[in-house]
């Protein structure tokens, strides 16, 4: 058997932490290597005790007055061209298994009904900023287009070719999960990722995406890029890595 797509049976491995017993998840994508026990369980007891909690949110006085913007956008390639026609054309498209495939304008996406959370981003470096962010729920943008049965990852794209991750359908639906153009009330500022990125706030920043257009439903994430769900382990960082 495909040792990446075989269940791992949480019962013994998580019942020191008092786990319901017999419960069965999937592997993380990453679950090879050194760091394959922590990231195993880490997820698991994430997934099973925790699916539907929610990343805790903040009040408006406890926004950051200088939230820290980790690195500038793309000074050449495609963002700039895109930057230098005010992102007329950029669009975010929605494909793989999924019924309705379809390319999302900026226009479109800023028409459609918002949420908007006061959330902790979190690098794993140290620093973190709590800021508002308004946009889409991921949830929305799925259900238009309509998952396939098959559907278990959702990967996502940014402009900047070097950085691209997955989540799983429980992050993916999660009610705070976002794709966010807003932020601070005011349009996402280009060097926290704007026009578009992803926020997932249960997870560490590495995981929030910037500059992103481009998202794909998989089945399976072992012919995705690395094979490994996302561009940060090869960097060292976990693929799971709530908080
Ligand atoms: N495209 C892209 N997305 C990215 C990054 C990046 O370098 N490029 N950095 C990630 C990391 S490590 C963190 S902590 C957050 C930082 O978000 P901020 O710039 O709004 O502080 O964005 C994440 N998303
Ligand atoms: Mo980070």
């Amino acid at each position: 058997m495909d040792p990446t797509r075989r269940n791992f049976l949480v019962s013994g491995a998580v019942a020191t932490t008092g786990i319901a017993v017999g419960s069965q998840i999937d592997l993380p994508p990453d679950a090879q290597g050194i760091w394959a026990p922590g990231n195993i369980l880490n997820y698991a007891a994430h997934r099973l005790i925790g699916k539907n909690a929610l990343a805790r949110e903040f009040t408006r006085e406890q926004i950051s007055k200088k939230p820290f913007a980790n690195g500038e956008p793309p000074k050449k390639g495609p963002y700039a061209e895109h930057q230098s026609k005010n992102f007329d054309t950029w669009t975010l498209e929605v494909s793989g298994l999924v019924k309705q495939p379809k390319a999302f304008s900026l226009a479109e996406l800023r028409a459609k009904p918002t949420t908007t959370q006061i959330t902790h981003l979190a690098c794993e470096e140290g620093w973190s900023y709590i800021a508002e962010w308004t946009g889409v729920p991921l949830s929305n943008i799925l259900n238009e287009v309509q998952l396939a049965s098959n559907a278990k990852f959702v990967v996502y794209n940014s402009m900047e070719e070097f950085w691209w991750d997955s989540i799983d359908l429980d992050e993916a639906l999660h009610p705070q999960t976002q794709i966010s153009h807003t932020m601070n009330g005011a349009p996402l500022p280009l060097n926290h990722g704007g026009p578009l990125r992803m926020r997932v706030p249960r997870q560490l920043g590495y995981k929030s995406v910037k500059y992103i257009h481009k998202i794909t439903v998989t089945d399976s994430l072992k012919h995705v890029g690395n094979g490994r769900g996302a561009a940060g382990v090869e960097y060292g960082y976990a693929w799971y890595n709530g908080i």
